[in-house]
């Protein structure tokens, strides 16, 4: 079975994470969205919240299961019996890192990275960038899923529509 996962923090999933777990849905067998537990960096929404999103914005996909970790991730990549990372690309700035991510990750364990370019939609989008907009009672009903911008709603105590 060709089983990948889609790690990161999705504090919150935004437009960006689902077109790239979509798209690696239609790739591999079983997609497995990795939620980072980091314990050093407390987000907006609690671990539970962000998988519970995920779950429900995922549901229509049959291949994806979602799923939280801690430590490091080819640990969990071996855990969960995947040979490949899938991470999307949004500009050159995201290469350098993920490089470093990719060349770390395959000398860890043999984790091989697939890099998939962001959708050019999505390609300017981040959950903090989302945070910061809804915040100030801007609208991100163009960049998350509906349920992501109530939860914004509710959490920052905005106006925002
Ligand atoms: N379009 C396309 N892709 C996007 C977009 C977008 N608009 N926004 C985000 N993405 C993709 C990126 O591939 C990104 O990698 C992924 O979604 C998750 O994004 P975030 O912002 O939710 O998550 P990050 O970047 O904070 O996650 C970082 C990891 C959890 C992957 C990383 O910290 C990690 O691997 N941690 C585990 C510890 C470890 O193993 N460390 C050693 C690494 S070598």
């Amino acid at each position: 079975m060709r089983r990948a996962v889609c790690p990161g923090s999705f504090d919150p999933v935004t437009n960006g994470h689902l077109d790239i777990i979509g798209r690696a849905s239609r790739l591999f067998d079983e997609v497995i969205v990795g939620v980072l537990i980091n314990q050093s960096k407390s987000g907006l929404f609690t671990v539970d919240e962000r998988i519970a999103m995920l779950r429900e914005v995922t549901s229509d996909y049959d291949n994806v299961r979602v799923e939280s970790f801690r430590g490091l991730l080819v640990d969990f990549c071996r855990a969960q019996h995947a040979s490949v990372l899938v991470k999307g690309i949004r500009a050159v700035s995201d290469f350098d890192y993920e490089l470093q991510m990719a060349q770390m990750n395959i000398g860890l364990a043999g984790v091989e990275t697939l890099f998939m370019p962001t959708n050019p939609t999505y390609s300017f989008l981040s959950s903090s960038l989302v945070k910061d907009v809804a915040k100030w009672g801007g609208d991100v009903s163009p960049h998350v899923p509906d349920l992501v911008r109530r939860a914004l709603r509710e959490r920052l105590n905005s106006t925002a529509p």
